[in-house]
């Protein structure tokens, strides 16, 4: 086996510090909270962990917004408990993946206050400061520099008084963009990278990283009939200096490490001919990549915000194409959650009526593909999103941003809090269900955000070494891919159905192959039929195994 490619035969565990364990009861996970808790990874299977931020930051998005890339805030505990963490991890043979965020900082870093002290400032030129438009008064509606909308609402311009110059922002206003095309900048996310790495981290998830180089004159975007603001995503997604940043980095950062540093790309947006691009090994700049088109067919014309129902089916024709897309050159990094997203067994399967069987089909169908697979914190015990029924219970700054904005365009609040409860990312964000007590066993405070209230049945507690629960079918597949070089080596094959809501794939390995068949739907629906010699290596339902699916059965054979 070759072992600079290690994470072929991995996967990755996500925790949102924030929601994942409080060890000093003060509502807010922490890393000591982290360091309790290996035990449910280590049982779990997982070998790789990646932390969401956990920097000083101000938290106006949850530490996506970083004002010291070389210190843990506060609330999450000190350097010490980092390094012991680091080796608390390492002492389990798992290693640890930081969230690099470097699109953007903070407002409040230090970086930024030099930049924003004045024109003749020497980091002037690390952001993006562009004067009001000609012939406009600066800070009047419409004096932007370009027409371009923020992520999180409103411009992606603010206008400093002091200076008379608005700086560049594609998220909230308290995360200026940084300026790439400034070699300085790349120079000091260099060593900011170089830094943890002599701390012991082995990898990065590089947030939003297609979005670093921007067209340099900044050009405004079509303006869809009825929008406040100009889609400038063409002039920044994937922009014209991109795969030269990520070489650069890759060889000044990460080349010659005596054991492959991974490397994950978030790219909101990505093409598959981009994500070949850029997780090529031959082309030296990632691992593999986010891609979001199949948690985008649920988003309607204006997005997230105007959610629309789609068939699971189109979801997973989406996921096939990037099967073959990747197949001869790249790596699928493979996802269903994360903390932006709604949780996957309310959103592309059934939380209801079939909520194990679901959630483990769902499992199933991605974990048996050909890539690196993520599990976000929950999703290996099928947590569901939140019922949120007032405003004052979401916390994020997308969300609120939103109801602002859309309540002063005259929507209706209880229509925009529908689209929250389906799109929202609260939904990934309320803390891990430990047990069926207090707060759900996450503290012993008052959370930060509130706890679901049905961790009275979908708890770790009740899970754990429990067969048949959905994180005993979760370990399953990560032990299956661990040990089977058919999963994390074969080829990928789909089989063609005559019904779409059955989905069937081979994968390929030599003389030996693994069928995989699935009905994502709520009744029962026939089986693609296995050879006669085929054996069944995992299920995720009980009872006779006939030439019916049950509702959201799924079924791997072994065929030799
Ligand atoms: O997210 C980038 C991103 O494009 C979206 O998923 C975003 O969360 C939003 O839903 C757009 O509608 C990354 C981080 O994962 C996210 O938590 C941060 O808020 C964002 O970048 C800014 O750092």
């Amino acid at each position: 086996r070759d072992p600079h490619s290690w994470w072929r035969t991995s996967v990755v565990y996500q925790i949102y510090p924030r929601s994942f364990a409080d060890s000093n009861g003060d509502g807010v996970g922490d890393l000591r909270g982290i360091i309790e808790h290996l035990d449910h990874l280590v049982d779990l299977g997982i070998d790789v962990v990646w932390l969401s931020p956990i920097y000083a930051s101000p938290h106006a998005d949850n530490g996506y917004d970083i004002s010291d890339y070389r210190a843990i805030d506060p609330v999450f505990g000190t350097l010490d408990d980092f390094d012991e963490l680091v080796e608390a991890l390492h002492l389990r043979g798992m290693r640890l993946v930081m969230d690099l965020v470097v699109n953007h900082t903070s407002d409040e870093h230090p970086w930024f206050v030099e930049s924003a002290s004045g024109p003749d400032s020497p980091k002037r030129d690390w952001y993006w400061w562009r004067p009001p438009r000609a012939g406009r008064i600066g800070g009047s509606p419409g004096a932007e520099p370009n027409n371009w909308g923020s992520f999180f609402s409103g411009p992606a311009w603010t206008y400093d008084e002091a200076s008379g110059e608005y700086y560049l922002h594609l998220f909230a206003r308290k995360q200026p963009d940084l300026n790439w095309e400034n070699r300085e900048v790349r120079a000091a996310v260099h060593d900011v990278m170089r830094w943890w790495i002599d701390r012991g981290v082995d990898g990065f998830r590089m947030d939003v990283i297609n979005l670093i180089s921007k067209h340099p004159d900044l050009p405004d975007g079509p303006v869809r009939s009825g929008g406040a603001y100009g889609d400038g995503f063409p002039h920044y997604n994937c922009g014209p200096r991109l795969h030269e940043f990520l070489q650069e980095m890759h060889e000044h950062v990460l080349e010659g490490h005596p054991s492959h540093l991974l490397t994950i790309g978030e790219m909101p947006g990505v093409t598959i001919d981009q994500a070949r691009l850029a997780t090529d090994p031959a082309r030296r700049e990632l691992d593999m990549v986010f891609q979001f088109e199949h948690v985008s067919l649920d988003h309607g014309p204006t997005g997230k915000w105007e959610p629309t129902r789609t068939s699971i089916d189109r979801v997973f024709d989406t996921l096939v194409e990037w099967q073959e897309g990747l197949a001869a050159a790249g790596w699928n990094g493979l996802y269903w959650n994360n903390h932006d997203q709604p949780r996957v067994v309310s959103r592309f399967g059934n939380d209801r009526e079939h909520w194990h069987a679901s959630a483990t089909a769902l499992a199933t169908v991605l974990h048996m593909q050909r890539g690196t697979p993520f599990v976000y914190q929950g999703e290996e015990l099928g947590m569901t999103n939140m019922p949120f029924s007032d405003m004052a219970e979401l916390r994020d700054i997308e969300s609120l941003n939103h109801i602002a904005e859309a309540v002063a365009r005259g929507a209706e609040l209880d229509g925009v809090l529908a689209a929250i409860r389906w799109s929202g990312r609260d939904n990934a964000r309320t803390p891990m269900q430990w047990t069926h007590g207090p707060h759900a066993g996450f503290t012993t405070a008052e959370p930060w955000i509130g706890v679901n209230p049905n961790h009275d049945r979908i708890n770790a507690h009740d899970q754990r070494g429990v067969p048949g629960s959905v994180f005993e079918h979760y370990r399953a597949l990560i032990a299956l891919r661990r040990t089977d070089r058919v999963v994390s080596d074969g080829t990928f094959a789909r089989l063609t159905t005559t019904d779409p809501l059955v989905v069937a794939f081979e994968r390929r390995l030599g003389d030996e192959s693994l069928l995989v068949v699935a009905n994502l739907s709520d009744v029962p629906r026939h089986a693609v039929e296995a050879p006669a010699d085929a054996v069944l290596v995992l299920r995720n339902v009980l009872g006779p195994v006939t030439n019916l699916l049950a509702p959201w059965e799924a079924r791997v054979h072994r065929i030799r």
